[in-house]
C-alpha cells in the first residue's frame, strides 16, 4: 500500500514537469495574468525580435539588447496594445530578482502604444552575455532619472490584476 501511494506521489511530481519545455541554462519564469507560467531561457530570448536601450548609471554607459517586456508577457497571456484597457490599466508587472529586489511597472506604461521609451529584457550588454552581478538577464528602464527599476540578476516576472484586489464598493 505504501508503495502504491509513493508511486503514485512520485507520478503526480513527475507529470508537470515533464510537461514543461526543458530549459537550457538558467531561465526566468514568467507568471501571467490568470497564472499561466511561461519559462524564458537564452535562447528564448535571443530568439525572440531584440530591442536596444542606453543607460547611464553611476558614470558608465552601456548599450543593452534583447526583448520588449511587453512582447516577453504577450506570451504569458499578457494583454498588449489596445486590449490593455479598462480593468488591466490597473495590471501590475512585479520584477523579482535573485538578491530579492523587486520592482513593479504598471503594464500600460511598457506598452510601446502608450509611452515611447522601451523597456527591454536584456540578456547582452554593449554585445556582449552579460555577467552574473547584473545578470544573465537585465530588465532596462529608457528614460527613468535613476536606474533604481532596471533590475539586475532577474529571477520570474508575474502579471497581477491590482484592480481585483480589496476594493470594497466604500473604497471604489
Ligand atoms: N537586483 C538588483 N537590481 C538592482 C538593484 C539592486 O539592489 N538589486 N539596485 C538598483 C539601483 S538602486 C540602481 S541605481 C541600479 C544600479 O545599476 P548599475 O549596477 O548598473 O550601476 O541597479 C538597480 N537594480
Ligand atoms: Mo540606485
Amino acid at each position: 500500500m505504501r508503495s502504491v501511494l509513493l508511486a503514485a506521489a512520485v507520478a503526480s511530481i513527475a507529470v508537470p514537469a515533464a510537461a514543461q519545455p526543458i530549459a537550457v541554462g538558467p531561465s526566468i519564469n514568467v507568471t501571467g495574468p490568470s497564472g499561466q507560467v511561461a519559462r524564458f531561457d537564452l535562447a528564448a530570448l535571443a530568439a525572440m525580435p531584440q530591442a536596444k536601450v542606453v543607460l547611464s548609471a553611476h558614470g558608465e554607459t552601456h548599450a543593452y539588447e534583447g526583448p520588449l517586456l511587453i512582447d516577453v508577457l504577450a506570451k504569458a497571456g499578457a494583454p498588449t496594445g489596445s486590449a490593455i484597457r479598462g480593468p488591466e490599466m490597473a495590471d501590475v508587472v512585479l520584477v523579482t530578482a535573485q538578491d530579492g529586489y523587486r520592482v513593479a511597472l504598471d503594464l500600460a506604461q511598457i506598452d510601446p502604444g502608450v509611452r515611447a521609451d522601451k523597456v527591454i529584457l536584456a540578456d547582452r550588454v554593449d554585445g556582449h552575455p552579460i555577467d552574473a552581478k547584473d545578470g544573465p538577464v537585465r530588465l532596462v528602464v529608457e528614460g527613468d532619472l535613476r536606474p533604481a527599476r532596471s533590475v539586475r540578476m532577474v529571477r520570474s516576472i508575474a502579471v497581477v490584476r491590482a484592480g481585483e484586489w480589496g476594493m470594497t464598493p466604500a473604497s471604489r
